[in-house]
């Protein structure tokens, strides 16, 4: 039971919330969760992992809602659900080969289906199907043998749940009663947060989503949040929601677009001081589909994840299991391509930030301490011409073969005269060693 806060509490609560700065998280982040935060910023590359009953079908994890199929058939096709060659040390193996250091999986989707053990519904992977594992038990413990965090998708909205009520703008046509009991839904997710975050361990953090689905419906997040916060003070929250952060938030995340871009239509321009994260599908489709072929190559996924660590984000880069359980080799051949490349240049990214020089056409930089990463992403010339650094550059160097790079400078910036080799690298990385402004 969440105790009440004091009458007291709230009003301090609400009289200082108004003097902060709109997306800026309170100051009552605990210092567990401001460590989290700085680990997750470090991090910069992730596995999503969308799986569920929908994999079956290999059309997306839309396709309930595309199909409009009924809740009775979803039923039925949940019975058949046993993927048995699902082995937890496969995918964690994976991860670490790619160079990920977290994963974030759908514990349950829209589709409704918990991917775990839980007591709020049968309509689960343990009770429901013939499998009768809990893959997230599996998961969660072979992370902790590898050391990669576990993250955790939530799916707010519901397809399946009669409480969803009143309908969204999806899951309409799924044959449920018109009738339901919001607050019950809303307590039937709490119940299953609070498990997820009780019985697996400690966890890097859940990843909402849906909530979109009825923008102006009460969601009780205060409350929600609140509750994760107790039962794992160092977890964190990273809404898809695609608005600013709200109180009580820790990441925003962009959804297939780098931040500050929007070709998706959905994600919002506004960038606050949280850390970022941008998600990403490997085709077009974050569920398995079975036709969609359309990868993007080992040469743009790592171009991506340059792009997003010169932006200061995360990315999170998906695969989409077969309901076998085993990742599609597009898939598998693509994440250990982008982890080749990290073992050589992880330098660049990992514990990075952002760098000085705003993203440019020819590409990013990086920074950690007083040195400054320059990825070369694309550029014909030998001359490259960057601003000015506020600082002396002292050496300059290719990270890959520490070949030196001739370096002129002035008041007006810094110009690089690269080496003729590597044109064919997705990303040309020079490193750049300034003098310590601090004297
Ligand atoms: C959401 C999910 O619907 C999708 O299945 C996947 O899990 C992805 C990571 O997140 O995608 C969205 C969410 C919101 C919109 C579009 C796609 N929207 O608001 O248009």
């Amino acid at each position: 039971m969440t105790r009440a806060p004091s009458l007291a509490a709230l009003l301090l609560v609400a009289t200082l919330l108004p003097c902060r700065a709109v997306g800026q998280a309170p100051d009552t982040v605990p210092p567990e969760r401001l460590a989290a935060r700085q680990w997750y910023r470090d991090a910069r590359f992730g596995m999503f992992v969308h799986w569920g009953v929908y994999s079956l079908l290999g059309q997306g994890e839309w396709v309930m809602q595309n199909r409009e199929i009924p809740v009775g058939a979803y039923e039925w096709l949940a019975t058949t659900f046993d993927p048995v060659k699902f082995d937890a040390r496969d995918w964690v193996s994976l991860a670490k080969a790619a160079g990920v250091r977290y994963i974030t999986i759908t514990s349950r989707h829209h589709d409704g289906f918990s991917m775990f053990a839980t007591r709020a519904t049968r309509y689960n992977i343990v009770d429901w199907t013939p499998f009768k594992r809990d893959p997230l038990r599996e998961l969660a413990a072979e992370c902790r043998r590898q050391g990669i965090r576990l993250f955790l998708y939530y799916s707010q909205l519901d397809w399946h749940h009669p409480d969803y009520w009143p309908r969204g703008s999806t899951g309409r046509n799924s044959g449920r009663p018109e009738s339901g009991d919001w607050s019950r839904y809303l307590d039937f997710m709490d119940v299953q947060l609070a498990e997820l975050l009780t019985n697996y361990g400690p966890i890097g953090g859940v990843w909402f989503d849906g909530m979109w689905d009825k923008p102006d419906a009460d969601w009780r997040l205060p409350h929600t949040y609140a509750l994760i916060h107790r039962l794992q003070p160092a977890a964190l929250i990273v809404p898809n929601h695609h608005q600013a952060p709200l109180p009580g938030e820790d990441v925003q995340t962009f959804e297939q677009d780098l931040p500050g871009a929007n070709t998706a239509g959905f994600n919002t321009d506004q960038i606050g001081q949280l850390p970022l994260e941008t998600s990403l599908t490997m085709n077009r489709s974050w569920g398995f589909n079975i036709t969609d072929r359309d990868y993007k190559t080992p040469q743009q996924l790592v171009r991506y994840l340059v792009e997003a660590a010169g932006r200061d984000a995360n990315l999170l880069l998906n695969v989409g299991p077969r309901p076998d359980g085993t990742i599609p080799p597009e898939a598998d051949e693509r994440l250990r391509e982008v982890g080749r490349w990290l073992a050589t240049y992880g330098g660049s990214i990992y514990g990075t930030r952002g760098g000085p020089i705003p993203p440019r056409d020819w590409g990013v930089t990086t920074t950690r301490g007083d040195t400054v990463f320059v990825h070369v992403l694309a550029w014909p010339d030998r001359v490259l011409s960057l601003p000015s650094l506020g600082t002396r550059v002292i050496a300059a160097r290719m990270f890959a073969t520490g070949e030196r790079v001739a370096v002129t400078q002035s008041e007006a910036g810094v110009t690089l005269t690269l080496p003729t080799g590597g044109k064919d690298e997705p990303d040309r990385v020079v490193v750049l060693t300034l003098a310590s402004r601090r004297r």
